[in-house]
C-alpha cells in the first residue's frame, strides 16, 4: 500500500476476552464496533495502511476476540467482534454481549467508540444501543457509514443522509467511508486526533 502520512508505526498487541487479559496500557483507546461484516477490520487496515493487520473475511463472524493494536505509540485501537451474525449459536451471542459490555464498562482509557453502519442498510436498535452505552460510559462517538463505494455516486449523499437520520444525527456528523477507495481517511484521522 502507498504511504499514508498519518501512520509511522503500528503493531498488533494481543487478543483478549476477559478484562484480566487486556493489554497493560494507559494510552487512550478507540474501539471499533459494528455488526458482523460491516467492515471493522477493513477500516482498521485502511486507517493504518496495512493490508492484513486485522483479519478480514467474507465470512461474517471472523473476528471473535477483542484485538488490540498500538498506533504511532500514541493510542490503541480495539477491533471488536461483530454483533449479530445469525449463524452463531445463542450461547456465543450471549458471550459476545458479556465480552463487549464488560470491555466498555471496565476499560477506563476508552476515549471514543467508532460505530460503523453499512451505508446501504438502515441503522437499527443495536446501533442505537451502542450510542446509549457510549453516552452512559462517557465516550465520544464517531459514527461511520461504511462501503460508500458500493453506491453509485448519485446515491451517496442520500445514503449518508438516511444513515444519519436513522441515528438521529445530521449528515455532517457521519463520516462517509470506503476501505476500498480511501474516502473518509482524512476526516476519520481528524476525528481521532481530536479525541486522543
Ligand atoms: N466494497 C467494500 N467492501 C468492503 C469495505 N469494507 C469491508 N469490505 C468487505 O466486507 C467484508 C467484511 O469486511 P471485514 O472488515 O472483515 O468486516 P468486519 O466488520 O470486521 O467483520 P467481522 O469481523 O466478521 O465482524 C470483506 O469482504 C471486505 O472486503 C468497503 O469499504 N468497501
Ligand atoms: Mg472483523
Amino acid at each position: 500500500m502507498v504511504d499514508n502520512p498519518y501512520v509511522h508505526s503500528v503493531s498488533f498487541i494481543k487478543s483478549a476476552v476477559l478484562p484480566k487479559d487486556y493489554p497493560d496500557s494507559d494510552l487512550p483507546e478507540i474501539a471499533v464496533a459494528g455488526r458482523s461484516n460491516v467492515g471493522k477490520s477493513s477500516l482498521i487496515n485502511r486507517l493504518v495502511n496495512r493490508r492484513r493487520l486485522a483479519k478480514v473475511s467474507n465470512t461474517p463472524g471472523r473476528t471473535q476476540l477483542l484485538n488490540f493494536f498500538l498506533v504511532n505509540d500514541r493510542f490503541v485501537l480495539c477491533d471488536l467482534p461483530g454483533y449479530g451474525f445469525a449463524r452463531v449459536p445463542k450461547k456465543i451471542k450471549d458471550g459476545w454481549g458479556r465480552m463487549v459490555e464488560s470491555y466498555l464498562a471496565e476499560r477506563n482509557q476508552i476515549k471514543a467508540l467508532l460505530i460503523l453502519t453499512d451505508v446501504r442498510r438502515q441503522p437499527g436498535d443495536w446501533e442505537k444501543q451502542m450510542f446509549t452505552w457510549a453516552s452512559h460510559f462517557g465516550y465520544a462517538v464517531i459514527p461511520v457509514a461504511t462501503k460508500i463505494d458500493k453506491l453509485p455516486v448519485s446515491k451517496r449523499k442520500p445514503g449518508i443522509a438516511s444513515t444519519a437520520k436513522g441515528l438521529g444525527l445530521n449528515a455532517k456528523q457521519v463520516v462517509a467511508w470506503s476501505a476500498v477507495s480511501g474516502v473518509g481517511l482524512e476526516e476519520l484521522w481528524a476525528r481521532i486526533d481530536r479525541v486522543v
